[in-house]
């Protein structure tokens, strides 16, 4: 159905629909509210569930008992609106402190404030039931390249994410951290650009096992990569522990829109492999967490635009899964992937057991010119798709 319910497990970062419209050259255009009243409102429209950042809900110079005070109006009224928080996220972002970063700043003393309170944020979302620990190294990065240690940089993200990591095992938490790669914006140049290269970073921590990644939409827009190619390695490597929807016009600043407000078609294809996996992989994992947004609502809308933003993201994805599953199940889908040749993929190039020897002996009465005659019929296939989309 197109109405979204709890069933459909979205959820939405109180930093989105609370975004007052604050850029670098304007004023906020709206209001903020208490925290407690996004929950009633998301809740009303259909979601699931909610995340935060720490200072999403608690000022940065909230002491101890104020911090406790607000954290528990908030869960209340969470669960009075029958809402999940399924991640929780430290800001080492925003207050100036943080302007050289907080696991990789120059600055010794900044970097074990950082830890600290990334650690605190940690132990919240374990108090609040929270599965997934988001971690976007928005201040890590440089604008000069002579001013980083790039060597030590690494050295100290990997020391600060380990520790991270060991702690929550320490501790016992069901939790996972999730690692959100953004290639520039707020700095010149983020660590960790892309998916690809959060995933070579994972490899070589010492507790990367409940490490992984939450990919945006428009960040790796932002760096020119196909969006649901970045989420199919990250599921092919058993690494997609959550998800960032929104939508992205090229190459610019990161215009976080509503999920398919972007590239449409690139949209459609996300949500056909969220939905219906990699199609004929049983064995292949599919993508069952949150069906999470990190968008902003323009700031050219006042309230009335927030809600109905929000609803524009869940009512997208809603559209484009009921014409992903009808894309697959068209006859004429069937047949024109069976043309592309598509399935064929799924075969190993060698046969079994045959050597390299007897393999490098032949040469399979391989015709060059009649191979290189074939036609793959992607542009139809791809036309159907587009057919399904427009309706
Ligand atoms: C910035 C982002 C972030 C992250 C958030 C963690 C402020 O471009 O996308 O939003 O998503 O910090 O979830
Ligand atoms: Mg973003
Ligand atoms: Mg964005
Ligand atoms: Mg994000």
């Amino acid at each position: 159905t197109l109405t979204p319910t709890p069933e459909d497990r979205f959820s939405f970062g109180l930093w989105t629909v609370g975004w007052t419209g604050t850029d670098p050259f304007g004023a906020p255009t709206r209001p903020a509210l208490d925290p407690w009243e996004y929950a009633a409102k998301l809740a009303e429209r259909g979601a699931w569930g909610v995340t935060f950042h720490d200072n999403d809900v608690f000022p940065f110079e909230a002491t101890e008992a104020e911090r406790d005070q607000i954290v528990a109006r908030f869960k209340q009224a969470t669960d009075d609106a029958g809402l999940v928080i399924e991640m929780v996220t430290t800001n080492t972002f925003s207050h100036p402190v943080f302007k050289d970063g907080g696991l990789t700043s120059n600055d010794r003393s900044v970097r074990r404030f950082g830890l600290r309170k990334i650690l605190r944020a940690v132990d919240l979302a374990a108090e609040l039931g929270a599965t997934t620990f988001v971690m976007w190294g928005g201040r890590e990065g440089a604008e000069y390249d002579g001013s980083k240690d790039l060597w030590a940089a690494f050295d100290r993200y990997k020391e600060g994410i380990d520790t991270i990591a060991g702690y929550i095992k320490d501790r016992g938490y069901d939790l996972r951290i999730a690692l959100e790669p953004k290639p520039n914006e707020p700095r010149g140049d983020i660590f960790l650009p892309t998916v690809g290269h959060a995933l070579a970073f994972i490899a070589e921590l010492d507790n990367g096992d409940i490490v992984g990644l939450n990919p945006e939409t428009g960040h790796e827009q932002m760096a020119n990569l196909n969006y649901t190619h970045q989420l199919a390695q990250a599921l092919w490597s058993g690494k997609l522990f959550h998800i960032d929807l929104n939508g992205q016009r090229g190459l610019k600043y990161d215009q976080d829109l509503v999920f398919g407000h972007g590239d449409l078609l690139s949209a459609f294809f996300t949500v056909d492999l969220l939905e219906n996996g990699f199609p004929g992989h049983p064995e292949a994992p599919t993508y069952t967490g949150p069906r999470h947004f990190d968008y902003k609502p323009s700031r050219t809308e006042h309230l009335d635009g927030v809600w109905e933003s929000a609803k524009a993201c869940m009512s997208t994805y809603l559209h484009l899964a009921e014409k992903a599953k009808a894309f697959r199940a068209d006859p004429r889908v069937t047949e024109a992937l069976e043309y592309a040749g598509v399935a064929s993929l799924q075969e190993p190039t060698l046969d079994a057991g045959e050597t390299i020897e007897s393999f490098l002996g032949t040469d399979d009465g391989f015709d060059v010119t009649k191979a290189a005659e074939r036609d793959f019929g992607f542009v139809r296939l791809n036309q159907l798709a587009v057919e399904h989309l427009i309706g």
